[in-house]
């Protein structure tokens, strides 16, 4: 572990918070002393990084937080493989000669040495302070000095910490007296897209238990479907393996049997699809090209694609459709929020990339009416919560999201329950990289009861 040391060569760039990042720990503690606050906080003596692998056998990086000496605070990066291309950079190291390039030793280093310089001495209770502090010492848009992997990293691991210090579970340290809720989830039981090597474009077909008391109903509901979608392959001679996010991925004759294939799971697995409804990740930038949307082996217009979703809306239970058009196509996602955000859920996920700037844009003109939350994309706590927190003011919903190259860490459930975000997508209830974040859930539970459809 690298500690703080005064007189350490290693001088971090452009940094305008100089009261907290060129004193020494014990100076700015007597400064909190002097001003009164020194019992509020504990303070960081400091941040180690590691590689470790994600759920995709890739490199990703851990960051432990240590407060007064002790470790009080981990967490683990997602990754992702539909990656927006406004996205804060995740830094990979880039030789071709280890980890196919993806190493993260440079990151891991960021954390150790520049990071740590500025962090430690910092209250660990102070996130924005900490993620302020982090994003003046990188000072570029998209986090290319340091990585966002490695912002992150050392956020979550200090919020983690900050949680840890007041002896308080992590939703409730994000939640405050407001308290928390749980999230509706997505569970994305057929895969395709880039997550899947079948021939299916839509990359997510998720169920959504909307219509129970309690989670733990609304799980159960939501497993027992995607056990009976695997009867349902296997006795059409479909199944084969599982895509990314673990849920089932045949090849199919086109995109809409997967929706077919969703109510006969739903129906066949004895639920109403008043009660269960289905989720829609497209991810359309994936196979948007020049001339168009290449899907089902046509070339669809902005237009064309709206008017298929009017089409599916008709006859299925469609609740919500994530980025059903490209990344850019602003002005597609306008029409199609006039057109049918009435009546269904219209997410931005590498639309918004939950960065605030973004999702203000969409606001100004009507784009979508609810924004996919992933920590990664932006790079820190704070932003997060500042993008949802502007998303709620103007009257958007908050879906918060893992990615498809997952770890053990669950962060995100307990952000979606503090932040009563009403919410979560995190894969299959199946491998351990995304039912623990389901299990995590199922453990808030025991505290946290309310339980209510989003719609
Ligand atoms: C998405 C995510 C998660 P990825 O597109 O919403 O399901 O995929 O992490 O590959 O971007
Ligand atoms: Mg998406």
């Amino acid at each position: 572990m690298r500690h703080y040391s005064g007189n350490s060569s290693l001088k971090p760039k452009r940094i305008k918070l100089t009261p907290l990042t060129q004193i020494s720990p014990v100076e700015f503690k007597e400064r909190l002393c002097l001003e009164g606050m020194r019992d509020m906080s504990e303070f960081i003596s400091g941040l180690d990084a590691r590689m470790v692998l994600d759920s995709r056998g890739n490199p990703t990086i851990e960051v432990d937080c240590y407060v007064d000496g002790r470790l009080a605070g981990r967490a683990m990066v997602p990754s992702g493989a539909s990656t927006g291309q406004h996205e804060a950079l995740e830094m990979r190291d880039g030789d071709q000669s280890k980890w196919l390039g993806k190493g993260v030793d440079t990151a891991v280093d960021n954390v150790r040495q520049s990071i740590s310089e500025v962090l430690v001495g910092m209250p660990v209770d102070q996130q924005r302070l900490i993620d302020e502090a982090m994003i003046e010492l990188d000072g570029t848009q998209n986090k290319s000095t340091l990585g966002a992997n490695a912002m992150l990293g050392a956020s979550l691991a200090c919020l983690h910490a900050g949680a840890a210090s007041h002896e308080l579970p992590l939703w409730k340290y994000i939640g405050g007296v407001a308290g928390g809720q749980m999230p509706v989830p997505m569970l994305n039981i057929l895969n395709g897209g880039a997550h899947a090597a079948s021939n299916v474009d839509v990359q997510e077909f998720m169920v959504m238990p909307h219509g129970f008391d309690t989670f733990k109903e609304g799980l159960r509901a939501g497993v027992e479907i995607y056990h009976q979608l695997k009867h349902e392959l296997k006795n059409d001679g479909l199944l084969g393996g599982v895509g990314d996010e673990g849920g089932f991925a045949p090849n199919l004759a086109a995109n809409e049997d997967g929706l077919k294939y969703m109510v006969r799971a739903i129906e066949g697995a004895g639920y109403s699809t008043d009660d269960i409804g289905i989720a829609l990740d497209v991810a359309a930038t994936e196979f948007e090209k020049s001339d168009g949307y290449h899907m089902d082996g046509k070339v669809l217009s902005s237009d064309q694609m709206v008017d298929m979703y009017s089409e599916w809306l008709d006859a299925y239970p469609i609740l919500s459709i994530e980025d059903g058009l490209g990344e850019n196509d602003w002005t597609g996602w306008t029409a199609m929020t006039k057109q049918e955000g009435h009546r269904v859920q219209i997410v931005g996920d590498d639309l918004f990339v939950t960065q605030s700037e973004r999702l203000a844009q969409g606001i100004d003109i009507g784009a979508a009416n609810a924004m996919l939350v992933k920590v990664n994309q932006v790079g820190t706590v704070t932003e997060t919560l500042e993008a949802m927190d502007l998303a709620t003011t103007n009257g958007y919903r908050n879906v918060v999201s893992h990615r498809s190259g997952e770890t053990e860490d669950t962060t995100i459930a307990d952000l979606a329950v503090g932040t009563r975000a009403g919410q979560i997508k995190t894969g299959a209830p199946a491998r351990s990289d995304r039912v623990s974040k389901y299990n995590q859930l199922l453990r808030i539970s025991e505290d946290v009861e309310d339980y209510r459809s989003p719609f």
